[in-house]
């Protein structure tokens, strides 16, 4: 049995069953108390938990305050998100590379970037793209898998944090992790049989253990991150124009900086015009959100003839709702389904 009560931190989880790793050994395999799920407690990959060694198999009995709370992939505690784009097979498309880098900005961890496969392209296109980058307030990393090349520095930047995994599919995240964990047995559970199904649902996130300390979660892939930032906030996720704005270029908090009369942000930055069509995109979110929000609520006449909304009773609805909105919590978005693998 483990020593009494150790804390660890959830590394995989499968239907009703955590992997919990605890020191240096390997992860074991845990319940949890039904206390947790009656005082609404989830469980994430990323938690760091307290084990009740009181029983036969070991279970968590208590999740610990969450510095941060990432919702997809679900992972708590994560420090940063690493970006992964290819320069060649696939090639970078810039629309695509500014979306992913909006969408890792709006979740308020340090976002790293890493060019891959870089046995395959020259030192010009590597250059033209890391440049392109530090125009857009970002430094990047390149990396190839096949050569080893960069490896190191990349894993200086991992080393005892939780990294989330991102970037377009094909661009060789997969191939990186096996590249940084050369011994497959490092896989942080030995997932089989029962405990199979799950794992290729969008929802299963898995930690992979770095040799130097670490861990580092995958994400499947996806093209076209969602976006969830409201009109208002998207300029925030632009770094280039930061000190522009902070040196008084714009004082209204509402402010689209589209031309405005007393907006002076300019527009000469090359990603303006990812802005803009971002910015389209968060005020159609914003007006379908507004028109949905209307047809879950019926008119109904007040005792004064005056009316009221009453929300028909569509709980599920509302579940809907507040699923698409950018700050709902996970426990909302996973609590309930979580025995549902
Ligand atoms: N030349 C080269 N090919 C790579 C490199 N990394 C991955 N690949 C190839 O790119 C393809 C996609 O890789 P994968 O790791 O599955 O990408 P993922 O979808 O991002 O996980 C595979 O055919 C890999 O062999 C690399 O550093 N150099
Ligand atoms: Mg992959
Ligand atoms: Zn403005």
């Amino acid at each position: 049995m483990t020593p009494s009560r150790p804390y660890g931190v959830v590394t995989a989880i499968q239907a009703n069953y955590y992997w919990v790793k605890v020191g240096d050994a390997p992860p074991l395999l845990c319940t949890r108390r039904s206390r947790l799920k009656k005082i609404g407690q989830t469980v994430l990959v990323g938690d760091r938990v307290k084990l009740d060694s009181e029983d036969d198999a070991p279970a968590i009995a208590e999740v610990l305050p969450r510095r941060s709370e990432f919702s997809r992939p679900p992972v708590a505690n994560a420090d940063q998100i690493l970006l992964v784009f290819s320069l060649l097979e696939p090639s970078p498309e810039p629309w695509q590379v500014s979306r992913f880098l909006v969408k890792a900005e709006s979740a308020a961890l340090k976002v790293l970037i890493c060019f891959s496969k870089r046995d395959l392209i020259d030192e010009k296109t590597l250059k033209h793209w890391q440049n392109r980058l530090r125009n857009w307030g970002y430094e990047s990393l390149a990396v190839s898998a096949v050569t080893g090349d960069g490896l190191d520095t990349l894993a200086e930047y991992l080393q005892d944090k939780i990294t989330i995994l991102a970037g377009p599919s094909g661009v060789g995240k997969s191939s990186l992790i096996n590249a940084l964990i050369p011994d497959g047995a490092q896989r942080v559970s030995q997932v089989s049989g029962k405990l199979q199904r799950g794992r290729h649902t969008t929802r299963h996130v898995e930690l992979f253990e770095l040799p130097q300390g670490g861990l580092l979660a995958d994400t499947p892939g996806f093209n076209q991150p969602d976006l969830d930032a409201a009109p208002a906030e998207l300029i925030a996720y632009f770094p280039e124009v930061k000190s522009q704005l902070a040196q008084g270029a714009c004082f209204f908090n509402d402010c689209l900086h589209r031309g405005e009369p007393q907006c002076r942000l300019t527009a000469d930055w090359e990603r303006y015009p990812h802005y803009l069509k971002f910015l389209e995109e968060a005020l159609e979110r914003q007006s379908q959100k507004s028109r949905s929000l209307e047809a879950t609520l019926k008119v109904k006449s007040g005792a004064e003839g005056a009316l009221q909304y009453e929300p028909k009773l569509a709980t599920k609805k509302y579940r809907r709702l507040s699923r698409r909105r950018g700050h709902q919590t996970l426990q909302s978005q996973y609590g309930e389904e979580e025995e549902e693998f």
